[in-house]
This record gives C-alpha cells, sequence and structure tokens, in this order.
C-alpha cells in the first residue's frame, strides 16, 4: 500500500501508525498547492478531493479520510494494541478521534490561513484554548490519551499539535500538554515517521 502525505500535515498520524505497526508501505509526498504527486501525476486522478492522507490499497482501491485509514491500518495490526478490537475500550480511542478531528484539527488548521485575523483569530484561539485546559485536566498523570497504551489517537493529537510549532499558537501556557507531546515524541516510531518527512 501507499500513502500519499504531505510534510508535517495530518498525513503524519498515519505515517506514525504504520511504523508503529510495522507493517510495509510506500510513501508519496503530495505538493498540496499545485495538486501534484511528487512524481509529476495530477493528486485529483488519485484522490479527487484533493487532500492527504490518502492510502491506495494493493487491490488499487483509495482510501481517504484520516480517522478511517487510522482504523483500517490499526485494524490490519491488531497485536499492536494501537486500537482495541472491540468493547467499551475501542469506542473510548474513537471518542478521541472525534473530539480531535471536530474540535482541534480543523480549528487549529484554520491558523494556517492568512485571511484569519483579528476578532476570527481571536475567537478561533479562545475555543482552542478552552479545548486545551478541558486536556490538561484528562491527561495530568498520564503518558497516553487513555493512561493504558499508545494508540492511534496518541498519533493524531501528536500530529495536530506539533502545527503550534508553525502557527501564532503557544502552548506554554499548558505545560502538562508539552510534556506529553515530549513523551509522544520519543517513540522511535514517531522519530522514524518525522525523519522520513524531513522534519527533523
Ligand atoms: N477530512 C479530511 C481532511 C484532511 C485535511 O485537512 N488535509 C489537509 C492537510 S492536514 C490538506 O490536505 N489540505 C489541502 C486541501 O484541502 O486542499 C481528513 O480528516 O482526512
Amino acid at each position: 500500500m501507499k500513502l500519499y502525505y504531505h510534510p508535517g500535515a495530518c498525513s503524519l498520524t498515519q505515517h506514525i501508525i504504520l511504523h508503529e505497526t510495522g507493517l510495509p508501505h510506500e510513501l508519496e509526498s503530495i505538493d498540496l498547492k499545485n495538486k501534484t504527486t511528487a512524481s509529476g501525476k495530477d493528486f485529483l486522478t488519485i484522490n479527487s478531493k484533493g487532500y492527504v492522507p490518502a492510502l491506495a490499497l494493493d487491490n488499487g482501491k483509495i482510501l481517504t479520510e484520516g480517522v478511517v485509514i487510522s482504523q483500517y491500518l490499526a485494524d490490519l495490526k491488531p497485536e499492536s494494541g494501537l486500537l482495541p478490537a472491540q468493547g467499551e475500550a475501542r469506542y473510548e480511542v474513537l471518542e478521541w478521534m472525534s473530539f480531535i478531528s471536530t474540535e482541534l484539527h480543523k480549528t487549529l488548521a484554520a491558523l494556517f490561513n492568512p485571511a484569519v485575523e483579528g476578532e476570527w483569530k481571536k475567537a478561533i484561539v479562545a475555543q482552542l484554548s478552552r479545548r486545551l485546559h478541558w486536556l490538561t485536566k484528562e491527561i495530568e498523570g498520564k503518558t497516553t490519551l487513555t493512561g493504558k497504551g499508545f494508540t492511534i489517537a496518541d498519533a493524531y493529537l501528536f500530529t495536530v499539535l506539533n502545527w503550534s510549532n508553525f502557527v501564532d499558537f503557544s502552548l506554554e501556557e499548558w505545560p502538562t500538554v508539552q510534556r506529553y507531546l515530549a513523551g509522544i515524541a520519543e517513540r522511535p516510531a514517531v522519530q522514524a515517521a518525522l525523519k522520513a518527512e524531513g522534519l527533523i
């Protein structure tokens, strides 16, 4: 299978998961502005949505939407513990995935848009701040979101909050979150994915 990604974008989540699972994979980076692949193809012919991540399966099927691709990859390697197979423990991880996707991913990503300024920007920063205050209480004393080992949700949260290094939104106010991220960053799979994307 092949992961279409852009360095440091939300596709870093699935890249980390691929390393955590040890699943064999290829990578191809995407120029998101011009919608072209590194090998010069029109990316819109691969994923007509025009965004990463997209996962090309060996049978030719293209899977999109990060939250779904993450589950797909984890389910290929249940023994990885990245996503419990069933029961409440699975839904706890999926609850985190939904929170990160709807409350953090798109909100934080908006700060990359230079058109977001003034009162609009203040409102976005205020909303993110509320979410991070809540998150701090949830992860106090924990090294992973569930407190029961690294899951796909940790890969996703790490990826999204890593954007604070590139936009005008500092995590200084949330040392617990910073400590959590530093711990996740130390994982060999995270280091391998960051290195492969040229980010370290
Ligand atoms: N709903 C999609 C959104 C993915 C997304 O926001 N991708 C961004 C990078 S983090 C992107 O490729 N943006 C380029 C574009 O939308 O044209 C998902 O969750 O996978």
